[in-house]
């Protein structure tokens, strides 16, 4: 019996050849991807291995337009590096560390981190405490108050950023990448703001959020008070860590409250960041030059070498005039073109008799001997009506014979055309995927 089944196993598996050089293509394409992605990394981690002994490689994100960092955590430890004389260099391409957070370090070969895990091993490592002079009781209110800002008032400063403004100061505060603002702004809002709801501070209306991290603020005012640092007159690791935070509300906080009441009732924490940014960071402005973006030109070359391939390949040697379409043709092998017909001693004499005239003087049909005889498309026949494209114009406008824009096992499409697009296809998603990556 002819059942569905049985019809249906009938139907051979046709593969079709351009689809599987494109699969091919995109296979080969995907390993070489990854050997190259390994060869990058061992790469990476040759260079980070070669930073002298005992000089710390800071990874964190790229420079701010007001700040070192607009994250507290990079700022408060490239500042304690400051602070304690520890040489140190820093690494922009590969900010998060495989906890997927920012910062990290690696010493002598070794990743540590946690800013203040990283903090608290580099004092006892290089004997650089600065607190030694503290009471136990100071310490464990430095303690508190830390804390209080870098994982409560934190929150309140994600919401307002990410949340609350959905990341629209960013473009403002950091050279955005590319698509940052397209993909990446959105999506880190989205993540902020499910972590802050984890955290349980995102489970508050914005008003209370708001009066909470206003509450942080004076109370760490209050404290402060006309004292030069946290903790008296000598800075410590506490003022590292409230440089960090605090920075992100003088300088990167855009029209929140938290800036608000800074620049007013709390003045005296932006004076502390201003003397905290004069006495570690003489270098602050020259701190903030802005990376150049390379992946805009990185996709422009991409395209160029894209577009010159696939339409080299499909020129005729005649129309190949610039040195890639040449290289294409040793690549692949020129294509004939259709050898120019000699002129007859006739033609030639039909076209002198016109030549002779003045342009504006030729007739209709002197200026068809002329197409005919002296242009390089050959003789059509006579026949009216070419389109651009070098095919008749249709008559009608139902062209019965016309295949489906969709056929694409009749397109004549060379197999390289498909590798090359492959290649195109890749390395878009590839740049765009390093764009939103950053
Ligand atoms: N306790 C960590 C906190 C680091 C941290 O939260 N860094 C933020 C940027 S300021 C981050 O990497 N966030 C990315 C994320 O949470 O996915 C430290 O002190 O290093």
């Amino acid at each position: 019996m002819d059942t569905a089944f049985s019809r249906c196993s009938k139907i051979a598996f046709k593969p079709n050849k351009n689809i599987l050089i494109f699969v091919g293509g995109i296979g080969s394409l995907y390993v070489a991807y990854k050997t190259y992605s390994y060869y990058v990394e061992s790469q990476r981690r040759k260079k980070w291995n070669a930073v002298s002994k005992n000089v710390v490689l800071l990874h964190q994100p790229i420079r701010g337009k007001f700040t070192p960092s607009i994250s507290p955590f990079p700022l408060k430890l490239e500042t304690y590096l400051r602070l304690s004389n520890i040489p140190y260099e820093n690494d922009f391409e590969v900010p998060m560390s495989p906890t997927g957070k920012t910062p990290w370090i690696t010493l002598n070969g070794e990743d540590f981190y946690d800013s203040q895990l990283i903090l608290e091993m580099l004092a006892k490592k290089f004997h650089k405490d600065f607190s030694t002079h503290l009471s136990q009781e100071e310490c464990a209110v430095a303690r508190a108050l830390q804390i209080m800002m870098e994982e409560h008032f934190y929150w309140a400063a994600v919401l307002w950023r990410w949340v609350y403004t959905g990341g629209r100061s960013i473009p403002d505060i950091v050279e955005a990448k590319l698509l940052l603002g397209l993909f990446a702004i959105p999506m880190v809002s989205k993540m902020m703001k499910r972590a802050a709801y984890g955290q349980g501070m995102g489970r508050h209306t914005k008003a209370e959020v708001v009066e909470m991290g206003l509450k942080d603020l004076r109370s760490l005012s209050s404290f402060l008070g006309v004292k030069p640092y946290f903790m008296g007159d000598k800075a410590t690791e506490v003022d590292c860590a409230m440089f960090g935070m605090l920075a992100q509300v003088v300088w990167n906080s855009p029209q929140s409250p938290f800036e608000e009441l800074v620049n007013g009732e709390c003045i005296n924490l932006k004076e502390f960041c201003l003397r905290m940014k004069e006495t570690f960071w003489p270098d602050w402005d020259r701190c903030l030059q802005r990376a150049v973006n390379s992946s805009i030109t990185v996709l422009a070359l991409l395209c160029a070498v894209s577009d010159a391939f696939t339409l080299g390949m499909r020129a005729t040697s005649q129309a190949r005039v610039t040195p890639q379409m040449n290289f294409v043709d040793d690549l692949f092998g020129k294509k004939s073109a259709p050898a120019a017909p000699t002129p007859s001693a006739n033609d030639n004499a039909a076209l002198n008799a016109v030549m002779t005239k003045p342009m504006d003087e030729w007739s209709k049909d002197d200026k068809k001997t002329v197409t005919r005889i002296a242009s390089n498309w050959g003789d059509r026949g006579g026949t009216e009506g070419y389109t651009f494209f070098n095919g008749p114009t249709p008559k009608t406008g139902e062209q019965a014979d016309l295949q489906d824009f969709f056929a694409f096992a009749d397109v004549d499409a060379p197999p390289q055309l498909a590798v090359f697009g492959g290649i195109f296809g890749v390395a878009l998603v590839a740049v765009v995927a390093t764009l939103i990556t950053g």
